[in-house]
């Protein structure tokens, strides 16, 4: 997940287009038209961002930030490039690099998010990258809930060419999480990817069923789970913050996936989301390819968000 592929940034600038569209096209318009940045043209960027979903905060730190520029006239990419680096600010020391095969081995990931947020694709996405450098991949369909469910896992772990674990529908997730980690210690699998239902009964049972996976991963793997993911659905806006905040108190949150970036024009959600989270983000989706999953880098998703071309590295 860390190696940059040619016509990744291409992929990422495509898939935040919709955000990128909605923000620059009206903001260098503000800027231009307006040289001397009045206090209505600062409105309208506040406005703009806010309903981009970066949040009230957020969205006046930055309009301030870029009320202490000065543009030379009709010069939107000098917009873009204050407005990219305003919004990078936001993000600094937000991001985090993900490779499960650089941690202990078995590495054990799991895969958490309220119902379609997008986890069993990312879990798939995640093996087809792993297995793609050589990695032996055991796939676990902790989402025991729905029969559906562990049958769209099966088609991504054969694509993947990654083994799987599954079992009937209503089984106990924990004993399932449990067996996985005992084989995949005795037959040397590099990365166990568990994922785990979006919907039961009700959020506490969803909560204490996750408590439970995670505490019987422990009793067979000292520090595992290496990696808890939290999965969350870019499109839905402010409900993703709340999502975090929920799973978030339970503590048990590594690092942050957000999903459907390019099914949005307020993929500035992000940012707010970022902010207000203890873990850092990991891996942004900017579509339904194996390709569409990114690491994470705050300057190059500011950049890509306002529609500029990557820095040369
Ligand atoms: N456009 C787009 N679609 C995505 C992305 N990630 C996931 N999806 C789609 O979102 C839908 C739901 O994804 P799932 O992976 O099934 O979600 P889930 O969290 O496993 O859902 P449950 O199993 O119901 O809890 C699928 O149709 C995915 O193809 C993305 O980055 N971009
Ligand atoms: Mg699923």
């Amino acid at each position: 997940m860390t190696e940059k592929k040619p016509g990744w940034f291409s992929r990422l600038t495509q898939g935040l287009s919709k955000t990128s569209q909605q923000l620059t096209e009206q903001v260098t318009s503000v800027f231009v038209a307006n040289k001397a940045l009045d206090a209505a043209a600062l409105e309208e960027l506040e406005d703009m961002l806010i309903e981009s979903d970066f949040g009230p905060q957020i969205s006046a730190t930055i309009a301030a930030k870029m009320a202490e520029r000065k543009f030379a006239d009709n010069d939107p990419n000098a917009v873009k490039e204050a407005l990219a680096a305003a919004i990078a600010d936001e993000l600094r020391g937000r991001e985090e690099g993900f490779d499960p095969l650089s941690g202990p081995k078995p590495n054990i990931v799991l895969f958490v998010g309220v119902n379609g947020s997008g986890k069993t694709t990312t879990l798939g996405k995640i093996a087809a990258s792993l297995t793609a450098r050589g990695a032996k991949v055991l796939i676990v369909a902790g989402d025991t809930f729905r029969a559906a469910a562990v049958e769209q896992l099966k088609v991504w772990a054969e694509r993947a060419k990654a083994d799987f674990m599954g079992r009937k529908t209503g089984a106990d997730a924990a004993g399932l999480a449990y067996d996985a980690c005992v084989r995949a210690k005795e037959e040397g699998y590099d990365v166990v990817l568990i994922d785990t239902a979006g919907r039961l009964q009700n959020k506490q049972q969803l909560m204490d069923e996750l408590l439970k996976i995670v505490r019987v991963i422990k009793k067979v793997i000292d520090g595992a789970p290496h990696e808890t993911l939290l999965v969350l659905d870019a499109t839905v806006g402010r409900n993703a913050l709340a999502q975090e905040q929920i799973f978030g108190r339970q503590a048990f949150v590594s690092g942050l996936v957000m999903t459907k970036l390019d099914g949005t024009a307020r993929g500035g959600i992000l940012v707010p989301i970022a902010k207000a989270s203890d873990a850092p983000i990991k891996l942004i989706g900017v579509g339904e390819d194996i390709e569409d999953l990114q690491p994470f880098r705050a300057r190059e998703f500011a950049r890509s968000m306002v529609g500029l071309e990557p820095l040369g590295e």
